[in-house]
C-alpha cells in the first residue's frame, strides 16, 4: 500500500517523519499542505489543520509522534525505539520534550518570526527573537548538554527517535540562520554536524536547503537579529 505524507519539508515534524521513512527505506508520496494556509478539505485528513499527516491506504494518521510510532510498529527494521523499558521511556521523554518544549522555545519563535512570517506577508517581531536566543533557548540547550553526556546518540549512544526529534528542531534553527555555540554546548553542536551528515538526513537537507536560500532571497531575509 501506498504511503502519502501531507506536508512541507520544512517542517521539523515533517522532517522528523521523512527521516524515519529515509532510515526504513520506506517510499512514499508527498502531498504538499501549506501550514496556517490549509485547503478546507484538509480539515478531513487532520482536523487540527496541522502537518503532518500520514495515509497508509484507507488509515490516516496525524501526529509525528504517532506517525513515527506507528510506521515502527508496521516496519521494525531498522529499530529506531530502544527494546528496552527505561531506555524506551528515556527515548519518548525525550521526544516528547522536543516537540512541547523545544519547539515553542525555538522553531516556533525564531524560525517562524524570521523565515515564515515575511511569506505571509507579515513583518518578523525582533523582540520575540531576541528572548527567543537570549532567553528560552539557552537553558533547554543546557538541559540537553546534559542528557547527552558525551554520548554520539543520546539513549544507550544508539541513534533514535530521541536523536531525530531533538535535531530536527536545530535543523529549523539552523535554517534561519541560528549558529549553536560551539563553546558552550560542544556535545549538541557535534550531534547536530552527526545528524547532518547520515546518509537519510542529508539527501533530504540538500533540497531544503535551496527552499530555504529561495525564500530568503524572494524575501529579503537577512541576518538574524541579536
Ligand atoms: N505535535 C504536532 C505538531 C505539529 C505542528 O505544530 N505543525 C505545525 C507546522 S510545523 C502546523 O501545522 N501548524 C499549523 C497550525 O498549528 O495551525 C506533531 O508532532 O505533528
Amino acid at each position: 500500500m501506498s504511503l502519502i505524507l501531507h506536508g512541507v519539508p520544512l517542517s521539523p515534524f515533517v522532517r522528523k517523519v521523512r527521516v524515519v521513512m529515509a532510515e526504513k527505506n520506506l517510499r512514499y508520496d508527498m502531498q504538499t499542505v501549506v501550514p496556517y494556509a490549509t485547503r478546507e478539505d484538509y480539515v478531513n485528513i487532520n482536523p487540527l489543520r496541522r502537518i503532518p499527516a500520514l495515509q497508509d491506504g484507507d488509515i490516516i494518521i496525524c501526529d509525528s509522534a504517532v506517525i513515527c510510532d506507528y510506521l515502527e510498529t508496521d516496519h521494525p527494521q531498522p529499530p529506531l525505539y530502544p527494546a528496552q523499558p527505561a531506555d524506551r521511556a528515556r527515548c519518548l521523554w525525550l521526544e516528547k520534550y522536543a516537540d512541547y518544549e523545544l519547539a515553542p522555545a525555538s522553531t516556533f519563535r525564531v524560525f517562524f518570526q524570521h523565515i515564515v512570517q515575511p511569506t505571509l506577508g507579515k513583518q518578523a517581531d525582533p523582540d520575540i527573537i531576541s528572548d527567543a536566543i537570549n532567553n528560552r533557548i539557552p537553558p533547554h540547550m543546557d538541559y540537553l548538554e546534559t542528557q547527552l553526556a558525551a554520548q554520539q546518540w543520546f539513549v544507550n549512544n544508539q541513534f533514535s527517535i530521541a536523536d531525530i526529534a531533538i535535531a530536527s528542531q536545530l535543523v529549523n534553527l539552523q535554517h534561519a540562520g541560528y549558529q549553536l555555540d560551539q563553546q558552550r554546548w560542544p556535545g549538541l553542536h557535534s550531534h547536530l554536524q552527526r545528524f547532518c551528515a547520515r546518509t537519510s538526513v542529508a539527501s533530504l537537507l540538500a533540497g531544503e536547503q535551496q527552499m530555504v536560500d529561495k525564500i530568503k532571497s524572494r524575501f529579503e531575509i537577512g541576518a538574524l537579529p541579536g
